[in-house]
Order: structure tokens, then C-alpha cells, then sequence
């Protein structure tokens, strides 16, 4: 079939608008025709340069659409589901068997893991990249896996649930999956985007006594001010560490960096009080090392510790975040603005400018 998709070629990190022959749904695999997409700062970062994201490629993995299609042996879902896409699992190794696929040892979201889907795409006759994450959905169609796609209640608005499939539930997930935060503790989250706000909106749903927000930028401090952050700390060139430990008489048992700067992360790091927890979500390619202040671990039972994708069952994770959008309790709307799909340039360039939150990509 013909479809139209975003080809990034080369490492400008501008993609072109091009019409795609797409063959498949293979065995196992799912066709969705695609309502909308989130755009990620994994998307940003892929399609630049030192990305390992082989080019010609289709990129997006926040998809959200209706089953048009199903490969062979898929029981999940059928035509019409109304399903949001998410990151990939092999669904045999340990961790997958303990129902922790995204920490998969078998899958590759860059490179492809699915080596026949490499040629489900063509551009007049020659192969692109289209397993970005399994689902490569900047795009009208993409194709999933059976397990990397989850049926939704059908009365949830679909063209806002992208983002549950990595930047929310990542956020989230740190916060209800990982940490298990309990009422009472404190949180303090660097980075105000998808991800920190997304965890600033999970740590009010588990009954948090406070919750602290740090940003470069004046209007996502106001967001997440409004979303449940109680105090908000705008950063400039100064360490925040000390203010942090004023508001906190002596530190917060959870820290959640979204920033990957070391110089931040190290923060976030030292205003931990004793048995608390520092997370790290997101990384860049070439990640700077970190020193590790052993003694400031050792002498408090300190913890730094990485999450991926929120350490999410997806089948399990995505449905609860849908029930939460829907009860009022993660209103995810407030952090997306709509572009058309043509638009796409000009959402990267909002995204990375930091003017846009979440840009949803509508298929129309
Ligand atoms: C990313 C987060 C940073 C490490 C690689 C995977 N996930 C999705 O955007
Ligand atoms: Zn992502």
C-alpha cells in the first residue's frame, strides 16, 4: 500500500514528506493506521548527528491509531482496536518473563531488532529504515508488534494518548513502578518537560508531601505549578542543590533527573536525604561521565539508579494511565500542542526550543 511518512535522510535533523510503498503486517506484527504522534527528545536526538539510528529512516514512537490490519498468529487485537503504541520486548528473556520488558536484554530501538521490516518501506524501489522502536509512526500507517501495541477504552480520546507510549509512562512509571512512592515522601524532579511533568502529576496521584520542580524556563515552572509541583525553582547558572535543601530541611527522598547534564545530574545527586533515591531517565548518546560522591552514598544508604521507560508492563501500565487521563488525576492534554502533520520541521524546532512540551503530530 502507498502511505505517506517523515524520511529523515541524512543528519540534518529535517525530514521530507514523501509517499512510501509499505508491504506487511508480517507474521506477529500489527498494521495501525496512525491518528497521531508524539513527538520525543529521542526523536529530536535520533534524527541529528552521532545517532546510531541507521538513514534513510522513518522515525516516531509515540503512535496512537486504529488496528487496520493483523499478521498472522496476532490474538491481542483485531481491525478496529483503537490501540496506542509503545517500545518493543522479546517476551522470552528474564526480564521479560518477570514482566519487566522494558528492560528486554533482546531488544534495539535504534537498530533494527526486526531484520526483515527493514525492507517493509521503500521510496520509488529503494529500502528505508521502518522499525524505529517497532513502530517508526511519523507516518498515515506503521506497523507494531504484538506486543508492542495495547488496545485502549474506546471512549478515550485517541488522538492525545501517543505520549503514554514512552515520555509519560517514563515519567510516570519512575515514579508509581519504580519508586512505588508512598504518602508523605518528597520528590524533586529536574526538567520540567514531558517526562518531569508527567512524574510531577504521578507523584500527586501517590499521595506526595511535597513536590519540588526545576526548570530553565519561567512557563513550564507555571505548568507544573499548576499540575501539582509545590515549590518551583527556576534554574539559571547558580547549583539549586542549597535551595533544595532549604525547602526540604535536609533533602528529598527521591530525585528525578530528565536533564542528562552532569552538571545537574550530579545536583540531583547531592540533595538526596538519607535513603533516598536519584534517578537518571534519559541519556545522551555519548553521556559524559558522572563522579560518583561514594562517600555521600555510603554514609546515608544513598541510591542513583537508571529507569527505562518508566520500567513499564505496558499491557498493564498503559490501560492505567488511560483511566487516570480519564478520571481528571493525569491530564496529559495540558502538555500538548497540535501541529499538522506537514508541520512536522516546525515541531522539532518548538520541541527543542523548549516553546512546546509535547507536539502531536495529526495525521488528518
Ligand atoms: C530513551 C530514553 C533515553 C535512553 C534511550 C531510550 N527512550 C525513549 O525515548
Ligand atoms: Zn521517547
Amino acid at each position: 500500500m502507498k502511505i505517506k511518512a517523515a524520511v529523515f535522510r541524512d543528519d540534518s535533523g529535517v525530514p521530507s514528506i514523501e509517499e512510501l510503498d509499505l508491504t506487511g503486517p508480517g507474521p506477529g506484527e500489527v498494521l495501525v493506521r496512525i491518528t497521531a504522534t508524539g513527538v520525543c527528545h529521542t526523536d529530536l536526538k535520533s534524527a541529528g548527528a552521532g545517532s546510531p539510528v541507521p538513514k534513510p529512516t522513518v522515525l516516531g514512537h509515540e503512535g496512537a491509531g486504529i488496528v487496520e490490519e493483523v499478521g498472522a498468529g496476532v490474538s491481542k487485537v483485531a481491525p478496529g482496536d483503537p490501540v496506542v503504541m509503545t517500545f518493543d520486548s522479546c517476551g522470552a528473556c528474564p526480564s521479560c518473563r518477570d514482566a519487566q520488558p522494558s528492560y528486554c536484554h533482546n531488544t534495539n530501538h535504534f537498530v533494527s531488532s526486526r531484520p526483515q521490516s527493514e525492507y517493509y518501506l521503500k521510496a520509488d524501489g529503494e529500502p528505508v529504515h521502518g522499525d524505529f522502536f517497532s513502530q517508526s509512526s511519523f507516518a498515515t500507517h506503521a506497523i507494531g508488534t504484538e506486543r508492542s501495541v495495547v488496545k485502549v477504552r474506546d471512549d478515550a480520546p485517541l488522538e492525545q494518548l501517543g505520549p503514554l507510549g514512552c515520555g509519560v509512562q517514563t515519567g510516570a512509571g519512575a515514579v508509581l513502578n519504580e519508586f512505588k512512592m508512598k504518602p508523605g515522601q518528597t520528590l524533586a524532579v529536574f526538567g520540567s518537560g514531558t517526562l518531569g511533568l508527567s512524574a510531577i502529576m504521578a507523584a500527586r496521584i501517590s499521595g506526595a508531601a511535597r513536590v519540588i520542580a526545576i526548570d530553565r524556563h519561567a512557563h513550564r515552572l507555571e505548568l507544573a505549578a499548576e499540575l501539582g509541583a509545590d515549590d518551583t525553582i527556576l534554574a539559571g547558572n547558580e547549583p539549586i542543590d542549597e535551595q533544595v535543601l532549604d525547602l526540604t530541611g535536609g533533602g528529598v527522598d527521591f530525585t528525578l533527573d530528565t536533564t542528562s547534564v552532569p552538571e545537574v545530574m550530579s545536583q540531583a545527586i547531592q540533595v538526596l536525604a538519607p535513603r533516598g533515591t536519584c534517578a537518571f531517565v534519559t541519556g545522551a548518546w555519548d553521556g559524559s561521565p558522572l563522579p560518583v560522591p561514594i562517600r555521600h552514598l555510603v554514609g546515608g544508604g544513598r541510591i542513583i539508579r537508571g529507569i527505562g521507560e518508566g520500567g513499564s508492563n505496558p499491557d498493564v501500565f498503559i490501560p492505567r494511565l488511560v483511566d487516570f487521563f480519564m478520571d481528571g488525576r493525569l491530564p496529559i492534554d495540558r502538555l500538548s500542542t497540535k501541529y499538522a502533520f506537514e508541520d512536522i520541521a516546525q515541531a522539532f524546532h518548538d520541541s527543542h526550543e523548549g516553546d512546546t512540551i509535547k507536539p502531536l503530530l495529526m495525521m488528518g
